[in-house]
């Protein structure tokens, strides 16, 4: 069941471009619903913004989600991975996989 307040500070999910600070977008898992590793623990939460809707997955445990998946309403999706940046060391929103939702 969808409720509201599944993932906190998400409206910046949004807006994230390659190299966006991680401190600038830190979507927090306020109330997750959803097993994405298959461990029975919920990692994952979901927020809604205009027809898109975003899956963020806390990978790490630390309760902010570090994978966030975009969902258009056509089924394209893209996936977005923080990652270091290896000349700065600073963590930033870097986009890995794109596609479609069969
Ligand atoms: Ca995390």
């Amino acid at each position: 069941m969808w409720t509201p307040d599944e993932l906190g500070a998400a409206e910046c999910l949004g807006t994230l471009l390659d190299g966006t600070s991680a401190e600038l977008c830190r979507a927090e898992l306020l109330n997750p619903t959803i097993d994405m590793s298959g461990d029975g623990v919920a990692d994952s939460g979901r927020f809604f913004a205009d027809d898109l809707v975003y899956v963020g997955t806390d990978e790490t445990g630390d309760g902010f989600a570090d994978t966030v998946t975009e969902i258009a309403p056509d089924g394209k999706f893209d996936v977005w991975e923080l990652a270091e940046d290896a000349a700065s060391g600073a963590v930033q929103w870097r986009l890995g996989k794109t596609g479609l939702i069969a």
